[in-house]
């Protein structure tokens, strides 16, 4: 069988997610080409090493550039904080190799189309980390509303809840560093919504926000690795947003709303989207992941009420390469089914969605959200 040698960059939580993705996907999906977990690359050594042991990769290293400047290296993961996303992403695509990089895909649109021209340019095959889209349920919910299932599509409403900065002590880290990150949940977690209602949905044409940092300040830790306990040496300041909402207009007409946050007390991963439409309503929240609520108008009014689709069935997106019924999945097999369908992509040669261009999309709305913030009026996307 053909190998396909994969580079990884970055080894913290997305690093381990993509080494699950990279080491499973044969396993479950039959492809023509096995991925070999070849290079995992960062930037400190002794977490590296630990973190090459750990996830199974062949060997490490400090020098991103040169690994992608070997021969032996065909597809390149990135996996680091998004203010690297470019340099690393074009640089790839000038070697010819195929990317999958990370969300949101720049620090801002002028960034992103950037990339998606160097990526388009070069031939490669190109993709963007919005691993949700490779949730059965929500690829079910694909399916239910290109078939018509729901109809006309009046609202889009989407909240994308996590809590772990509710502690007002918990310690600075580069997510909160404008710099760095671009953006707090707003980048981290409005990109996945925005993604998932472009799929759904479609495009959006305007959209007008708000914003909050509650906490401004928070204890700088010695290192991300420290303990929270340990003393923190200095108070750091917060440069991103503890949450963003946003209302939005789509092209054909619908309307959305959009809520990000990392305040959200108990609230852990829950992304939660409804559709309403002319003939029915979907309804998902990741942390029922494998459900699928849906109500149709098409049913008789004696027995009409939503039901729960529990997309573990054979019939049902992915599945099929999984368990039998009722074995349900988890986060970790979103990323298998999403590097499942690059490596797809890299045999066929077609190119994938989402790929760079949704990534800049994505990018778009966001800027177009943090734009109507400062200027307090409706913003067209461009
Ligand atoms: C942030 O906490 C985060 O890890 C995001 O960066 C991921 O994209 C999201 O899927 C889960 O939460």
């Amino acid at each position: 069988m053909r190998e396909l040698n994969v580079a990884l960059i970055g080894y913290n939580f997305m690093g381990k997610a993509h080494s699950y993705a990279i080491g499973n996907a044969a396993f479950f999906f039959q492809h023509q080409v096995k991925p070999v977990k070849k290079v995992i690359v960062g930037r400190t050594e002794s977490l590296l090493r630990k973190a090459a042991e750990e996830f199974g990769w062949q060997e490490y290293a400090t020098d991103w550039k040169e690994v992608i400047g070997r021969d032996d290296i065909d597809l390149v993961c990135i996996a680091t904080p998004t203010s690297s996303h470019k340099e690393i992403a074009i640089a790839a695509a000038k070697a010819g190799k195929h990317i999958l990089c990370e969300k949101p895909l720049g620090m801002n649109a002028a960034e992103a189309k950037e990339m998606w021209e160097a990526a388009n340019a070069s031939g490669v095959i190109h993709m963007i980390g919005h691993n949700y889209r490779r949730v059965p349920a929500i690829a079910l919910a694909k399916k239910l509303i290109d078939d018509g299932k729901i109809g006309d599509i009046y609202h889009f409403r989407g909240v994308y809840l996590q809590d772990w900065l509710s502690d007002e002590h918990a310690p600075m880290s580069w997510r909160l560093d404008k710099r760095i990150a671009g953006s707090g949940p707003h980048g981290d977690l409005n990109a996945h919504l925005i993604d998932l209602a472009r799929y759904l949905v479609g495009d959006i044409s305007q959209v007008i926000g708000m914003e909050k940092t509650f906490v401004t300040k928070r204890p700088k830790l010695a290192d991300e690795n420290q303990h929270r306990s340990a003393s923190p040496i200095q108070l750091d300041d917060v440069t991103v947003d503890d949450t963003t909402s946003f209302l939005a207009k789509f092209n054909h007409g619908a309307l959305g709303t959009f809520e990000a946050s990392r305040m959200a007390s108990g609230r852990k991963n829950h992304e939660r989207i409804e559709i309403n439409g002319s003939k029915g309503t979907l309804a998902f929240n990741f942390e029922r992941m494998n459900e699928l609520e849906y109500w149709s108008k098409d049913d008789d009014l004696e027995v009409q009420g939503f039901r729960t689709i529990l997309a573990t069935e054979e019939v049902h997106p992915y599945i099929h390469a999984w368990w039998p019924p009722g074995h349900a999945l988890g986060y970790q097999n979103t990323f298998v089914n999403q590097f499942a369908d690059f490596i797809q992509a890299i045999i066929t040669k077609d190119q994938i969605q989402p790929n760079f261009y949704d990534g800049w999309m994505c990018n778009k709305v966001l800027d177009a959200v943090s734009k109507s913030i400062d200027t307090l009026t409706w913003e067209y996307i461009r």
